[in-house]
């Protein structure tokens, strides 16, 4: 099978994570693209035109980061995907802080580039930032829960934050975040996170 990603997108860095994580790596070949520069034939591969795709040899290919992590822990040897039980709705949790923050961020990032007229706007932007807050405090008072084995949940929260390193350095998440600052900067270790970041 072959990973189709860009080395710039979160989305596409929770997959090669997951693909480590889970075992897959060694068996997955990858392709970096420029999704904006619509690649000829990519929009075959995946319709919205978006990173990351993956081509697969039992079927036509997935799209979507999620479901992309979802394919790699059903055939991998390492599960991040908990039985349904508490530990999976824990990891669902925090899956969907993680995309929030990300989708938030990809937002706002997007109008600042692509608005058209004078000025990007500042509502839009405000209330991003807002989303993004909001996750990363419920990530905070919750960072207990990303101790133990390694779930999507994780690998998406460290997606998240890579990525606000990545893009928003200026405004840092860490201020007045002490326990996701901690577990951030230990989970950055593994090499799924060490090995897929953007500016690695
Ligand atoms: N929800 C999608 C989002 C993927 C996404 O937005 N990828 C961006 C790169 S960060 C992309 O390919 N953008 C190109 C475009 O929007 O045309 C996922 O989880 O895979």
């Amino acid at each position: 099978m072959k990973l189709i990603y860009s080395e710039a997108s979160p989305y596409a860095r929770k997959a090669r994570a997951a693909a480590i994580e889970t075992g897959l790596a060694d068996s997955i070949e990858t392709e970096a693209i420029n999704p904006w520069e619509d690649p000829a034939g990519y929009r075959d591969l995946n319709p919205v035109g978006k990173v990351p795709a993956l081509i697969r040899d039992d079927g036509p290919p997935l799209y979507q980061s999620n479901i992309v992590c979802e394919y790699f822990d059903a055939h991998g040897t390492t599960k991040i995907y908990p039985d349904p039980g508490p530990p999976r709705w824990t990891a669902m949790r925090q899956l969907a802080a993680a995309d929030g923050i990300l989708d938030a961020s990809v937002h706002e990032r997007m109008e600042m580039m692509f608005h058209e007229g004078d000025a990007a706007s500042q509502t839009f932007i405000d209330r991003q930032e807002l989303s993004v807050d909001q996750a990363l405090d419920q990530l905070e008072a919750e960072a207990g829960d990303l101790d133990g084995p390694v779930t999507i949940g994780q690998v998406a929260g460290a997606c998240a934050l890579g990525y606000r390193d990545f893009r928003f350095a200026d405004n840092d998440w860490r201020d007045g975040r002490p326990n996701l600052t901690a577990w951030f900067a230990e989970f950055s270790k593994r090499p799924s996170i060490e090995n897929t970041r953007p500016d690695a």
